[in-house]
Parts: C-alpha cells; structure tokens; sequence
C-alpha cells in the first residue's frame, strides 16, 4: 500500500485521525501552545493519564487515550528546546519523530498527525526543524508497515509555506 504524506492548515486538535501527536514538556502535565490546546480539547481526563506516565526524557514518546478529541489517541513527545544547535537538538529532534511512528506502529495505528515539535516556545529555527521533520519521516515510514498516512499540521500560513517548500526539496 502506499504511503501518503500530507500538508494540513489548522488546529490539530480538530482532527479525527488514529494519533495526534503532542509538543509536550518533560512534565507531561501539559502547557501553553499546542499542548495546552491538546489538553483543553481532550479534557481532564488527559491530564488524569499523563499524571500516570512519570514524565518523560527530551526525544521520547509516549502515548494516552484521545477522551474527549476526535482523535483516538495522543502521542506525546518531548522536542528539544534549541540553544545554538550544538547540543545534539538535531537528533533530539529527530527522535521524536522516529519514537512517535515506532510507537504507531506499535499500537496499530493507520494515521498519525504531527504539530509542528519544537518550532514554538522551544524556538526551534522552522527551515531547520522542518528539513529534519520531513526527511526523518520519509525515509523511516517505509518501515513502519501498519502507519499509511503522515499529516504534516501547520498552524499558520508561514508554516505551511515552509513544509510546501520542504516537500518540494525532497521530491514528495
Ligand atoms: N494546532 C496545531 N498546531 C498548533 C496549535 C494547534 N491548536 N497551537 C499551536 N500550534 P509549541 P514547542 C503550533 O510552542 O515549541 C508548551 O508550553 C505552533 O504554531 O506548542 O515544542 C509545552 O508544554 C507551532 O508551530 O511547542 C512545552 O513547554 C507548533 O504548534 C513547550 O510549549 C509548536 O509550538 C513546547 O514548545
């Protein structure tokens, strides 16, 4: 079966997709940004379960039930927050990304949206963590035989202008 990856303009908690995947802090208590949207949307119940995963390190992954989301799962990840780009953010990054399908994979699931890791709060440069996003997605999504479909969310029209160009770089 092919596999597809894909752009979407909008609020990710929106979505009715297998997992969102969440830009969350090593607390996985939630947060502000796309996290805080996440939390608000699935309800407190959410919170509830993340209370029982002890938090977790820069570049893991780890998943709840969706509650009150459309989407049936989240997976949250914890991207790095960027310095100077010397302190190993670009496997950090990367990380996420490949903990988040293995963890798809694991759990059977078909599609899987990602926010955009790192680029918010944690200022992240968007070219840079754009390249790494979509490169480490496409070469390992071959591996992951159960995930068929990758949704890129990007928030704003800056955003998505920047994954477009990506895209077109790596030939997608
Ligand atoms: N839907 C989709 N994308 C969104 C939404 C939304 N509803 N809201 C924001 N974004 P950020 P980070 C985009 O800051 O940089 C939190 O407090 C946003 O425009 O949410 O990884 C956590 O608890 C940006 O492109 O995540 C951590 O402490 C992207 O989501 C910290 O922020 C990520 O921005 C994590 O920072």
């Amino acid at each position: 079966m092919d596999k597809k990856m894909t752009i979407w303009q909008g609020d990710i908690t929106t979505l009715k997709v297998d997992a969102i995947v969440n830009a969350a802090n090593k607390s996985l208590l939630g947060g502000g940004g796309v996290d805080g949207a996440i939390h608000q949307a699935a309800g407190p119940e959410l919170l509830q379960a993340t209370k029982k995963l002890g938090g977790a390190k820069t570049g893991e992954a780890k998943i709840t039930k969706g509650f009150k989301l459309p989407a049936r799962y989240v997976i949250h990840t914890v991207g790095p927050i960027y310095k100077n780009g010397l302190n190993n953010e670009a496997q950090l990054l990367a990380k996420c990304y490949k903990n988040s399908l293995a963890l798809a994979q694991k759990h059977h699931l078909k599609t899987i949206a990602f926010s955009a890791i790192s680029t918010g709060v944690y200022g992240y440069p968007l070219d840079e963590a754009t390249e790494i996003c979509v490169s480490t997605v496409k070469k390992i999504l071959p591996e992951m035989k159960n995930v068929e479909e990758v949704i890129f969310v990007v928030f704003d029209e800056p955003t998505k202008e920047v994954y477009e160009n990506t895209f077109e770089q790596l030939g997608i």
